[in-house]
């Protein structure tokens, strides 16, 4: 499975009468080996968060409760994704200015990337993001 854009995808839900499981597995659901997860949560008066960009890191959002509007921005469009389901989640396959927006009091935003924390791959300057990414 590889996607060349960033895209909102569907889940591997397994539903019966107990509930629902999602289950994420590197190379089936996912165009990269996982070798981080962490978690957002119990955002503090609405905080908007992110306001960076990635230049090799490949993630999957998935808001696992509440809710939460994530700006994903590849230097030639800007698209908001209204994260709401555990069983969709946002991946990002290219470099992206990301900016996570309007969270929900009990939202928890799971992310679930390529690489471990390396400060070094991150941007935290627009101009220079678009000056290097955009068209
Ligand atoms: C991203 C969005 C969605 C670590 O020590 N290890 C980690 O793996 C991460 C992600 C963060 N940190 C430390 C660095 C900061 O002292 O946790 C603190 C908060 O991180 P940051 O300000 O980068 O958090 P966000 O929410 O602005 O951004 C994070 C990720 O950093 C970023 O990669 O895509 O979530």
């Amino acid at each position: 499975m590889y996607k060349s854009k960033n895209s909102l995808i569907k889940l591997n839900t397994h539903k019966d009468n107990r509930g629902g499981l999602v289950a994420i597995e590197s190379g089936k659901d996912l165009p990269f080996d996982i070798a981080r997860v962490y978690y957002i949560f119990e955002n503090k008066g609405n905080e908007a968060r992110g306001f960076h960009a990635h230049k090799n890191l490949q993630q999957l959002m998935i808001c696992v409760a509440g809710h939460c509007d994530i700006q994903l921005d590849d230097g030639n469009e800007r698209l908001t994704y209204h994260l709401n389901s555990p069983e969709v989640g946002v991946l990002i396959t290219k470099p992206t200015w990301r900016e996570m927006h309007n969270f929900s009091k009990n939202c928890v935003l799971v992310v679930i990337a390529s690489d471990v924390y390396k400060a070094a791959d991150y941007i935290h300057d627009y101009d220079e993001f678009k000056k290097v990414y955009g068209s």
